[in-house]
């Protein structure tokens, strides 16, 4: 039997009661056209659009609102001066906590905005130019991300934890001729150094770009190429900068996810139905309430940090802030400090770092008051229910729901999700659709799943909804191919799902080659053309298994080339090797040198005998005659047991 936690009481202000959800769902499904443009009326449009979808997913061709047209920034940001000119906007926390803190309101940062888009303009970005964000998490990140709205550019944020060769690909795999970064970031008391990495990237073969923007954070003292990089203040300007009329589907951002296959692709996300998505999901999946304190740790990096620390707290009013630092620096209780010294509101993270928390004890927990936190949520990869009870236990003190919200950088934000005072919660499971979302489990031949029961298959969604990317970047075929192939008719999440009889979904984990490490996205493909650029490497093949805080870890099963032997020191040099080329995300936790890896006659390597070693579970490996050398797997067991 599985534990049901019920929710509080609905209080009088909330945006939705357990009767309101059954009454907008249907609705939304039923006429998902009048209840998008009803939630459309959030927004401010300078033409207001009179159509909803217009959507297939056999070809995928998808838009919305689509003769209606708005400018984001001036939703997250000028339509708020009026009315909430002083209210904050955003909150600063430094990485070292003794260091000052810093708050913008409404009119600040729209001050702030305006200078960062005259400083693009003067630098040459026009309307649907790329613009590459490299930053550290600070109040500039998200500026520069309002900044390109404002002025109709694309941007394409590069999360500041990847290497010099992974900018280099996003850069130009969308031709972007401009890059913002700072000269270094701050992560654990120790730098970042973000100029330095996008000199080396700018260094690499094939690689330009017509100017960098350059935002000084630490003071540190960045070389600066003439013609090239300019800093901030020399580009800045307080001249007046309107926001550029946009229509609903123009492009407002590209951001880099991993896949099964090949290099990351460019999701492609569009102005107005992202804007409607990440409005609504933020006020109904938080009750976002006027004056709370909104917190997400997600990085601007990631889509969590798109849609829940900059567009979706901006596009109600709200106050969000925005931490530079990490969970155990100064010390494991810095992420309840945080709380305290803001009064923090709602809480947002993820559950790697909650595990990781968790383990370090309560005791770093207790001593920060949390009296101010009213809800909790989870992103980023199934929470297991142990970590789940923690979390509301000892942080929310047992009183404040837990939200957790299932969804992908290709959803633009929540799709399933508790919605805190209507639904109860079920440790582990992710609740609910959110309105407008029509899930459908299907078996490996498309089939639906049906019934009142249990059910469980591979999760796909049926419709389209407003916040859905629209294609990847410059490759439409491979959207569909990624995407809408394997089902074809529905979109496919990569995930695999059961929806119990009460009509909760448990996400139980991806089914394609992407593995969640820390609940970061990582293509097995990708860490496996890392290792192969290696010239001691043959082949390389790479699976996730069990990690107790990362979720997932990194298992990398390696041939070497003749004459050369596995060793301690080629270990560490290959797990270097993987960091230097995509970043410290993708370290592997676990090598393992072999002979050969187990194929079937026709080549084709058998992944699924890689996962069940790396499990160490022997008993499950199926059949294993279809393999080309059958001995083969005995001594990769082995080898698994020697380690
Ligand atoms: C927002 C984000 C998407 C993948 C997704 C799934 C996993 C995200 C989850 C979850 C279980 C949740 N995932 N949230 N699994 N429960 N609440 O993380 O986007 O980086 O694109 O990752 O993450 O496997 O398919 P993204």
């Amino acid at each position: 039997m599985r534990d049901i936690v019920p929710h509080p009481a609905p209080p009088s202000d909330t945006h939705c009661t357990p009767e309101q959800y059954d009454v907008m769902y249907r609705r939304s499904i039923e006429q998902p056209d009048a209840f998008w443009l009803e939630q459309a009326e959030c927004l401010d449009w300078s033409r207001k659009p009179a159509k909803g979808g217009e959507w297939s997913f056999d070809p995928p061709q998808i838009a919305w609102f689509a003769d209606g047209r708005l400018n984001l920034c001036h939703n997250a940001v000028d339509r708020h001066l009026p009315s909430r000119g002083d209210a904050k906007a955003f909150l600063f926390e430094p990485d070292d906590p003794s260091t000052p803190t810093r708050s913008l309101t409404y009119r600040e940062l729209h001050a702030e905005v305006v200078r960062m888009a005259n400083a693009l303009k003067t630098l040459g970005v026009r309307k649907g130019d790329r613009v590459t964000i490299y930053m550290p998490m600070i109040v500039e990140g998200a500026v520069a991300m309002l900044a390109c709205s404002r002025i109709g550019a694309v941007h394409s944020v590069v999360f500041g934890g990847f290497s010099p060769e992974s900018i280099a690909g996003r850069i130009m795999d969308c031709e972007s001729r401009f890059v913002i970064t700072a000269d270094e970031g701050l992560r654990g008391g120790k730098a970042v150094p973000l100029k330095a990495n996008v000199d080396a990237a700018l260094d690499l073969p094939g690689v330009a770009v017509d100017g960098v923007l350059v935002i000084p954070h630490t003071g540190a003292d960045v070389p600066m190429r003439a013609g090239l990089d300019h800093w901030y203040a020399d580009l800045a300007s307080d001249a007046d900068c309107p926001c550029e009329d946009m229509a609903a589907e123009d492009p407002l951002f590209i951001l880099y996810t991993s896949g099964s296959t090949g290099k990351p692709k460019g999701v492609l996300h569009t102005t107005g139905g992202y804007a409607v998505w990440a409005a609504a999901t933020f006020r109904y999946t938080f009750d976002y309430q006027p004056g709370e304190v909104f917190w997400c740790s997600a990085d601007i990096g990631w889509v969590t940090g798109h849609t829940y620390v900059t567009y979706g707290p901006l596009l109600n009013g709200g106050t969000s802030l925005i931490f530079e630092g990490v969970p155990n620096y100064p010390d494991h209780g810095r992420f309840w400090q945080v709380i305290a010294r803001h009064e923090v509101a709602i809480f947002y993270t993820a559950p790697t770092a909650i595990r990781a928390l968790m383990r370090e004890g309560s005791r770093w927990v207790t001593p920060h008051a949390r009296s101010s936190l009213r809800l909790l949520g989870t992103v980023g990869e199934p929470i297991n229910p142990e970590a789940w009870r923690w979390y509301h236990d000892v942080v929310g003190e047992g009183r404040c729901p837990v939200v957790d919200t299932w969804w992908q950088t290709e959803t633009g934000g929540h799709m399933i999700t508790t919605l805190p005072y209507a639904h109860d919660m079920k440790p582990g499971s992710a609740g609910r659709p959110f309105f407008g979302v029509e899930p459908l489990l299907v078996d490996a031949e498309g089939t639906p799943v049906t019934g009142d029961g249990e059910i469980e298959g591979n999760l796909c969604i049926a419709r389209s909804w407003p916040g859905q990317a629209r294609t990847v970047h410059g490759d439409h075929a491979r959207f569909t191919e990624a995407y809408f192939s394997t089902f074809p008719g529905k979109y496919f999440t990569g995930d695999g799902a059961r929806r119990d009889a009460d009509g909760y979904w448990w996400i139980t984990g991806r089914v394609d080659d992407v593995i969640n490490v820390s609940g970061h996205r990582m293509g097995t493909a990708e860490v496996e053309s890392a290792l192969v650029l290696h010239p001691k490497v043959a082949e390389a093949a790479v699976v996730g298994y069990p990690h107790d805080i990362k979720g997932q870890g990194i298992y990398c099963y390696i041939t070497l080339m003749e004459g050369n032997e596995g060793s301690d020191d080629l270990a560490a040099e290959l797990r270097q090797w993987v960091r230097k080329e995509i970043g410290p995300i993708a370290t592997p936790d676990h090598l393992h040198f072999t002979d050969g890896l187990p194929k079937t006659r026709s080549g084709k390597i058998m992944r699924r005998i890689l996962r069940k070693i790396a499990e160490n579970d022997y008993g499950a490996l199926g059949d294993t005659s279809t393999l080309a050398d059958p001995t083969l797997v005995d001594r990769l067991i082995e080898g698994r047991q020697n380690d």
